[in-house]
């Protein structure tokens, strides 16, 4: 029996008009951060210095990467991604910012197994003290029709295939969030199938803009962003981007993702974005940046065609924008 369930993005054409889903966030905002504005901190910011500070933050801002630097689109405000996110594992709404911040990120390990030859556990500090840190300024479309536009700061997600050294059968990467229901209630939904699971062909993981972020906004990844480690794939639907990972798996078999599990129909493998093809329930020919309040046109593979039409070139008969 399929269990039907709601979910953020199950919102009806009439629900994801401008003015509902603003009005809503402007009340949110006028009470989040004007509670932050009193303790003359971020959320973000708070958080580290309870921790004692991020062992990494020497590290940021990275070095700015020119070449994924200047957009038509301005900058999304760090007040307004930091308190709007998608983190199904704190709750199913957005408002996910303070209760993501029960989250310990220290210690934290990376699993890479599968077949490969270097299988290894290692101690997320170690990872990100290895890698070429850099900033690069990426667009986020999520499937739900906002968007937004952040300076992420990590490293390309080849560097993890280049520690792992995949076995020439290794076809696929299956990326893995962390598991924890005591921390992250959202885990408590029985009906979900946790953890949470993404995947893309080892030729998508070594595109150059597939890139896993430790930082953003110039400084170590806030909570709610999924740190210590997310993905950004820029040029596909957001939830491909998964948040805090734990593992990377190179396999054969094509990974079935948490939303695929979930709901087949709606939420396929490739996800690639395409205003032309409709979600079975909406239109993806417009979408609404964060903070406006209006919409503007989407735009094939989000705007990156030119880095990742290619990989796409011999796939007649799959449908690779669902
Ligand atoms: N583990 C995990 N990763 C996730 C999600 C999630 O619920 N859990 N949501 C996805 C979705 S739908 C989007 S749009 C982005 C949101 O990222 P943001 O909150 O940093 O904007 O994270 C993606 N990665
Ligand atoms: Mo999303």
């Amino acid at each position: 029996m399929l269990i039907k369930i709601k979910r953020g993005w199950e919102i009806s054409e009439n629900r994801v008009t401008p003015e509902n889903v603003f009005a809503n966030r402007r009340q949110f905002m006028q009470g989040a951060l004007g509670g932050a504005a009193l303790l003359g901190v971020g959320i973000g910011g708070a958080a580290f210095a309870a921790e004692g500070g991020d062992p990494m933050a020497d590290l940021y801002p990275g070095k700015a990467n020119p070449a994924f630097g200047a957009l038509e689109r301005p900058l999304t405000p760090e007040k307004l991604s930091s308190t709007y996110n998608n983190f199904y594992e704190f709750a199913s709404h957005k408002q996910i910012s303070e209760s993501a911040q029960a989250l310990k990120t220290r210690p934290w390990e990376i699993r890479i197994d599968g077949l490969v030859r270097n299988p290894q556990t290692l101690d997320i500090d170690r990872l990100i003290r290895q890698m070429p840190l850099e900033e690069r300024v990426y667009r986020h479309r999520c499937v739900e029709r906002w968007s937004m536009v952040v300076p992420w700061t990590g490293f390309p997600l080849a560097g993890i295939l280049k520690l792992a050294d995949p076995e020439p059968e290794a076809r696929y990467v299956r990326m893995e969030t962390f598991q924890n229901p005591d921390i992250a209630s959202g885990q408590q939904q029985f009906w979900y199938p946790w953890p949470y699971i993404e995947g893309v062909t080892v030729e998508e993981a070594q595109n150059d803009l597939a890139f896993l972020v430790t930082g953003a906004y110039g400084k170590p990844l806030a909570k709610q962003f999924g740190a210590p480690l997310r993905l950004a794939l820029p040029w596909k639907y957001g939830f491909k981007s998964i948040k805090s990972i734990v593992r990377f798996t190179l396999t054969d078999a094509r990974p079935v993702s948490f939303w695929e599990q979930t709901n087949a129909e709606e939420y396929g493998f490739w996800a690639n974005v395409n205003p032309q093809v409709d979600h079975p329930r909406w239109s993806q020919a417009v979408e609404q940046p964060l903070g406006t309040d209006s919409t503007v046109p989407s735009v094939l593979f989000n705007g990156y065609a030119d880095q990742v039409a290619g990989l796409y070139k011999n796939m007649n008969g799959q449908n690779i924008y669902m």
